[in-house]
């Protein structure tokens, strides 16, 4: 790393104790800025570093709720305001038993540059809570939901942050959501939250996009080797919302998917995953994998170890982070890997990106391959601002550009600094660029 950014690093590490991921995606975007440094000093002279590091607000609340037996339970409740240079804050919110904050930190640190490649007008935001959705009861989950929009709904707003969806948060957490924030604030504020129902101020495609723009992404990687998804064997981790749309996606484009997995286990379905009954389990029953290894003949469930044992020649990480480690990358690499799109968000293990990258694996990090679900959060935005609801198609198209203009910005910014190829360096030097000048031109705040 760059000497002068190795000081301002310690120092954030330093002022962020115990938070692992925070501290792993810091480090991350600092190696690939050193030469833009060189460039812009006057970048350095403004501590746009140090500033970008320093949440601009963060947030963490008391969520009571009473259970179906009518027990107290307490939650703890987290937003994360990183950035807003570009617009107002924007990011998901993950209910998971793992959240704390240096989670929430590090995806909405992340979540700033992903949202500056997207071309759109969205800062950078993230929340969340420690909340474990699984096992709850429909009364439940929205009993939790109206007590956390309790306080959060004083934060947010069209022109301030806009939540949406994340681990454990989908289509009916964001119901309940808004009907909190309607009821409380009596203004019907569709611009306040994304990932809503159709019916009700949501856009097309929003479910499907983050999937849909990850394997978009991963063809445009593919098409410079002269190759695409047609007649690849993918294997996808996780069985969410991400998951099952890039299994979707990419076997439409002719690829095989072949495996995907759930935090108990995985299947490896070799004539290719059937999406129908997958979303049928997943989607309608909130059932687990293992049921689809009883519904259909020819399907392996396996408890024991992971879905990267299963060889693949593009891998699609769904499901979280650090789910993939350098074990598994050298692996994979050895039987005939030539592609990673990172649906989830820091998926990858920094040594399984080294693994990846010094293998000539094309590799597309979740920051830029991801952005798909963010970018049409922005399409809804728009949508919910003129009032408007645009056709799947035009709402597909739209997405499709996005994502193939994020593969070209990383790439050229890659080849602008002598690194063809690196998508790494390419995705965090395009995002910071575009974050740092608009930081710069709204003077010290
Ligand atoms: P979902 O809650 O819909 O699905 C998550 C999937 O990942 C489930 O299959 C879950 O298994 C699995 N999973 C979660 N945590 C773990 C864990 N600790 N170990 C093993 N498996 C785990 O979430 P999404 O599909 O929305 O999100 C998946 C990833 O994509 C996350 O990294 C998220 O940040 C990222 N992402 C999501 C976007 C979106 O629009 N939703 C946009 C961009 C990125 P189980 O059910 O057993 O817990
Ligand atoms: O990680 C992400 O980009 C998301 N969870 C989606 C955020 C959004 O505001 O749509």
């Amino acid at each position: 790393m760059d000497a002068r950014l190795e000081a301002i690093r310690d120092t954030v590490l330093a002022r962020n104790p115990g938070e692992a991921e925070f501290h792993q995606a810091v480090v991350e975007v600092f190696e690939s800025l050193g030469p833009v440094h060189d460039r812009h000093p006057e970048f350095l002279e403004a501590a746009i570093l140090e500033r970008l590091c320093e949440p601009e607000r963060q947030i963490i609340f008391r969520v009571p709720w009473a259970d179906d037996q009518g027990r107290v339970q307490i939650n703890r409740g987290f937003r994360v305001e990183f950035n807003s240079a570009l617009g107002p804050y924007k990011g998901g919110l993950r209910f998971h038993p793992s959240v704390y904050l240096g989670i929430v930190k590090f995806l909405g640190f992340e979540q700033i540059f992903k949202n500056a490649l997207t071309g759109m007008p969205i800062g950078g935001g993230k929340g969340g809570s420690d909340f474990d959705p699984r096992g709850r009861s429909d009364a439940e989950v929205m009993r939790f939901c109206q007590s956390f929009m309790t306080e959060l709904y004083r934060h947010i707003g069209e022109y301030t942050d806009v939540p949406a969806g994340d681990i454990g948060v989908g289509g009916r957490e964001i119901g309940y959501l808004f009907g909190q924030y309607k009821r409380i604030t009596n203004r019907y504020e569709s611009g306040v939250l994304t990932g809503k129902g159709i019916s009700w101020g949501g856009s097309l495609v929003r479910p499907e996009a983050t999937g849909f723009g990850t394997v978009i992404f991963t063809e445009e990687m593919l098409k410079t080797r002269g190759t695409s998804f047609d007649g690849q064997r993918v294997v996808v981790s996780g069985s969410g919302n991400v998951a099952i749309n890039a299994v979707a996606k990419a076997q439409s484009l002719g690829a095989t998917v072949v495996a995907c997995s759930d935090s108990s286990g995985y299947i490896v379905d070799e004539a290719g995953i059937d999406v129908g009954l997958l979303r049928q389990i997943k989607e309608v029953e909130r059932g687990r994998l293992k049921d689809y290894s009883l519904r259909r003949s020819g399907v392996a469930y396996v408890e024991a170890g992971s879905v990267w044992d299963v060889d693949a020649t593009v891998a699609l990480p769904c499901a979280t982070q650090n789910e993939l480690d350098g074990g598994a990358a050298a692996r994979l690499v050895r039987n005939g890997l030539i592609a990673v799109g990172e649906g989830a968000n820091m998926p990858s293990t920094r040594e399984a990106v080294a693994v990846f990258q010094e293998a000539g694996v094309l590799f597309g990090p979740g920051k830029a391959a991801n952005a798909g679900g963010v970018a049409t959060s922005a399409l809804e935005m728009q949508q919910n601002a003129s009032r408007d609801s645009w056709s799947f198609e035009h709402t597909e198209q739209r997405l499709t550009d996005i994502m193939v203009g994020i593969h070209h910005r990383c790439a050229s910014t890659a080849d602008e600094y002598g690194e063809p190829g690196n998508y790494v360096l390419g995705a965090n030097i395009g995002g910071f660029v575009k974050v740092a000048d608009a930081m710069l031109a709204q003077g010290l705040i």
